[in-house]
């Protein structure tokens, strides 16, 4: 029998700079076709080059049972490109906000992300905590994050490829257990 094909939409948003493009750069297994660009005004003075439209890479996951096809969009981090935020939460089944442990200037607008995806029709929404301390443990963290949403939170290196892969195959994973979630509701 052929595998079964599931395909699922998965966005990546977060500040300026946490790591989004980093993230499916080493994840994609397919060559990202992105939108980045040299970076102007006074954030130039933090990083080169910036995403201004949306990037767009591939992983798949395949065995005698499954060929799952996660179609990966990162977003721009800067506040003027938020209205980007209409056109890819279109038929998005997750959304994974990152934010960067050491830089709590990225915080509000991970706040005001995971917000966003929340009120939108995409029914998972993580928290990708990106480059937290080995010595901080994850709920120490959430504590001082304080996420009114109360988002599932994952903790990854966008930097290192095999923390980023885990990261989306547990995006993944809460996918899987919010569509059985639905299918049980749907039974009762
Ligand atoms: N040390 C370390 N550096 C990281 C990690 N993740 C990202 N970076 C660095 O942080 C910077 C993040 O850059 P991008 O990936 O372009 O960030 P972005 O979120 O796509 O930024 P915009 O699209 O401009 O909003 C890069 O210089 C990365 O090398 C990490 O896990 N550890
Ligand atoms: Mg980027």
């Amino acid at each position: 029998m052929a595998a079964q094909e599931l395909t699922f939409k998965i966005v990546v948003a977060g500040a300026f700079g946490v790591g989004k493009t980093t993230l499916i750069n080493h994840i994609s297994d397919t060559p990202v076709v992105g939108t980045e660009v040299a970076t102007s005004g006074d954030e130039a003075e933090s990083k080169s080059s910036t995403t201004v439209g949306l990037e767009y890479g591939t992983y798949r996951l395949v065995d005698d049972e499954f060929d799952i096809s996660l179609l990966l969009f990162g977003t721009p981090g800067q506040e003027r490109f938020r209205f980007m935020w209409d056109i890819v939460s279109i038929g998005a089944d997750a959304a994974l906000v990152l934010v960067d442990a050491q830089n709590d200037a990225t915080w509000d607008d991970a706040r005001a992300a995971l917000a966003y995806f929340r009120a939108s029709a995409t029914r998972t929404v993580a928290l990708g905590v990106n480059r937290l301390a080995a010595s901080t443990a994850i709920d120490e963290f959430l504590l001082r994050f304080n996420d009114p949403t109360n988002s599932v939170a994952i903790a990854c290196n966008a930097i290192d490829r095999e923390s980023a892969r885990s990261a989306i195959v547990e995006v993944l994973s809460l996918v899987l257990d919010d569509a059985e979630s639905l299918l049980q509701d749907e039974l009762v």
